[in-house]
């Protein structure tokens, strides 16, 4: 039986293919509320798409503890056995929401888990690492990875410029111009939550904590040809795959590990645990089973569920806390007030947002509130009218020592702090031949689009800091690409 059409306030409607006019060929008239319903409703489909992540895709899941991992954590989504819901949205970072999924970016991993104690946000990336250890570089990162001011095009000098002028990039960038920057889709690749973590038990023991998900249909890449051709075949290609292999019931799925640091091992390690751009060696804190994620349900609606996602790593439960990492400590404050300008204040009541336990405090009101306390609840506390109250001083945990005056300056250095070791050893001991290959192949490419003479220069040295050997093979690379070039002008 086909519905009736109807108004945004359910009063049936005459037409869906007719304005209402004075005769048939006559003005329009302003009493077809439905026409200017319509239209109006047309004109504010948008809200303002992520500054960063705008291009994106995701489903649902559940996410099963398999192991016992609670003497690290008293978090009820990670004790032995626990089932919990979830969502996940993957994305690509510099591209605009219409830009093409296969461009060369690291891919955002945001996982939401619906915990019996609130909503726990995990929102990492595809890679363990992040160009910059300090927030307040953030927008000038993000502005010279996107459009020039002036022409609002991309561009290779203004990349490499910041790149270069930012050592602390090197490792992530490593990973970016190798295979990790193109994954074959969505469901091959890894995720990480990049930052560490604090992990607290039940007895109050504190832990630093790394995570690592690993893909179960694999880490593949596609090669720069293949993600150049799709961008123009196909530019919804990690949407599509993702969407239509899970209509097949064809269910990707990661087993989520952790490294675990004592809590006074971080004082002495011999790389700042807390520095973004830095990895923990797995021999010096081995992974740790710790469960299974499988997405099995894709958005029925992906403006309402996916568009209006919200993740913010300030979404904690118990048992799980912040760390002295300053980015992390940044996009506490950023990714709600993101949201709050983006999707609303009320933001955390859209149905995807919201939590599956009951939410009790004393905020109210603001745009589109329509979840509220019953009347005999009040809007204070102190109250004597039995309202909600922070009862079980929940161990909030989560806490370090610091000390010293306010600076401006970067974190202490740890022993073998510096920003190009951990890329060189990236280059030369993790990545194989072909991986190798494909790395210079790629750089040659990016940093040979580089015009300014001064800033290429740069980017090879920035290079042979990573590896003298690369270095190098990318100097003479671009030597000859220029005398190449040469020629062929001189032949006109
Ligand atoms: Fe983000 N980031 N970020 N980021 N980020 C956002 O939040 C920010 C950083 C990441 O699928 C924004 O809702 C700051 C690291 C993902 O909805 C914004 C800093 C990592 C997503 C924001 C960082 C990420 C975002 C944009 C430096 C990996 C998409 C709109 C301190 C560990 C989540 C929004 C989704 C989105 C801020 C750095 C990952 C602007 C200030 C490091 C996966 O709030």
């Amino acid at each position: 039986m086909t519905e009736q059409s109807t108004t945004q306030h359910g009063a049936p409607v005459t037409s869906d293919a007719h304005s209402q006019s004075v005769g048939a060929d006559g003005a329009i008239a302003l009493t077809d509320h439905y026409l200017v319903e319509k239209l109006a409703q047309f004109n504010r489909e948008r809200v303002p798409e992520r500054v960063v992540h705008a291009k994106g895709g995701g489903a649902f899941g559940t996410f099963k503890t398999t192991e016992d991992v609670s003497k690290y954590t008293k978090a009820a989504l990670f004790q032995p056995g626990v089932e919990t819901d979830m969502l996940i949205r993957f994305s690509s970072v510099a591209g605009e929401a219409g830009s093409p999924d296969t461009w060369r970016d690291p891919r955002g991993f945001a996982v939401k888990f619906y915990t019996t104690e609130g909503n726990y946000d995990l929102v990492g990336n595809n890679t363990p690492v992040f160009f910059i250890r300090d927030g307040i570089k953030f927008p000038d990162f993000i502005h010279s990875q996107k459009r020039l001011p002036g022409s609002n095009l991309r561009d290779a000098d203004m990349q490499w410029d910041f790149w270069t002028l930012s050592p602390e990039s090197a490792h992530q960038v490593t990973w970016l111009m190798g295979d990790r920057g193109l994954p074959a889709s969505w469901r091959e690749m890894q995720g990480y939550g990049s930052h560490t973590y604090q992990w607290i038990n039940a007895a109050g023991e504190r832990f630093w904590v790394k995570y690592h998900f690993h893909s179960n249909q694999g880490a593949n890449a596609m090669s720069n040809d293949e993600a150049e051709q799709l961008a123009g075949s196909d530019s919804d290609y990690y949407i599509r795959d993702l969407y239509e292999n899970i209509e097949k019931g064809n269910f990707p799925s990661w087993e989520l590990h952790i490294q675990v640091m004592p809590y006074e091992d971080a004082k002495t390690y011999r790389f700042n645990p807390f520095d973004l751009t830095k990895t923990w060696s797995k021999q010096d804190y081995p992974l740790i089973h710790v469960g299974t994620m499988t997405l099995n349900k894709n958005p029925e609606n992906y403006f309402a569920q996916i568009e209006q996602a919200a993740f913010s790593p300030s979404n904690f439960v118990p048992g799980i806390a912040a760390s002295p990492d300053k980015m992390l400590q940044a996009r506490i404050f950023s990714y709600a007030d993101a949201h709050r300008y983006r999707v609303g204040t009320n933001h955390a009541q859209i149905p995807v947002n919201a939590p599956k336990n009951e939410v009790h405090n004393y905020s109210q009101n603001g745009a589109a509130r329509y979840q509220f306390n019953s009347a005999d609840v009040p809007n204070y506390a102190p109250n004597s009218k039995g309202g909600a109250a922070a009862v079980e001083p929940v161990n909030v945990g989560g806490g370090w020592e610091n000390d010293g005056a306010l600076t401006l300056s970067a974190h202490s250095l740890h022993a073998e702090d510096d920003d190009f070791g951990q890329p060189g050893t990236l280059y030369r001991e993790v990545f194989d031949d072909g991986q190798r290959a494909r790395l210079l192949d790629t750089i040659t490419g990016a940093v040979g689009g580089v015009q300014d003479a001064g800033i290429r220069e740069r980017a090879v040295q920035y290079w042979t800091n990573v590896d003298a050997d690369l270095g190098a093979k990318l100097r003479a690379n671009l030597g000859n690409s220029q005398n190449s070039e040469a020629e062929a002008s001189n032949k006109l």
